[in-house]
């Protein structure tokens, strides 16, 4: 919707380059036999983002059933920012150790002091089912040992992912350029192995 709404008054109604298969996708559906149908009809007909036919305001086909919608992290550049400002703690213009730990602790469940991919992913469904998928990316980002648990040990290895010019410090700008990296990777993966959706 938030898409549509922004495509409105440019001359064509599309004003960015969608991937080859979302525009493949899209014209296919255009060209359907229930949107030729719908048509002939006269009734109201709709493709939205990224791949959906609409007809009289109800969805009758889904091209990409399992696409997740990062629209609402756009700009990434701004998200990233404001995610370093609410993190850094104490204000002092560095990301540290001890401040990532912090913004996992939240995700903690049961209190044991380490992260499960399904206490993070289950928490994030919580609050915007549409960044699950998403979510086991970032999962797999922060659990750098890859055993299924955030613990300090992966804290200081994120971190040092971070930490683009290795002198010790985490701060905005390398925050920054690397989540805005990390968003634009996972933006067009596709379905995480793991599970396609909140459950
Ligand atoms: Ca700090
Ligand atoms: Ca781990
Ligand atoms: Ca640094």
């Amino acid at each position: 919707m938030e898409k549509t709404y922004k495509l409105k008054g440019t001359p064509f109604g599309i004003d960015r380059q969608y991937p080859r298969e979302i525009a493949r996708a899209r014209s296919e559906l255009y060209n359907s036999h229930e949107a030729r149908d719908a048509r002939s009809r006269r009734l109201k007909m709709q493709i939205r983002y990224p791949a959906r036919l609409y007809v009289e305001g109800k969805m009758v086909k889904d091209k990409f059933p399992d696409w997740y919608d990062m629209n609402g992290l756009k700009p990434y550049n701004r998200t990233a920012e404001q995610m370093f400002l609410t993190e850094d703690l104490n204000q002092d213009g560095i990301m540290t150790i001890a401040e990532i730990d912090a913004v996992f602790d939240k995700y903690d469940a049961n209190g044991d002091g380490s992260e499960t991919r399904n206490e993070y992913t289950m928490r994030i469904c919580g609050t915007d089912p549409d960044l699950y998928q998403l979510s086991n990316y970032l999962y797999d980002d922060y659990d750098v040992d890859g055993d299924h648990h955030l613990d300090k040990h992966d804290y200081e290895a994120f971190h040092l992912k971070m930490d683009s010019n290795a002198d010790g410090q985490v701060d905005k700008t390398e925050f920054v350029v690397y989540w805005v990296h990390l968003f634009e990777k996972y933006e067009w993966m596709g379905v995480h192995g793991q599970m396609g959706h909140c459950h």
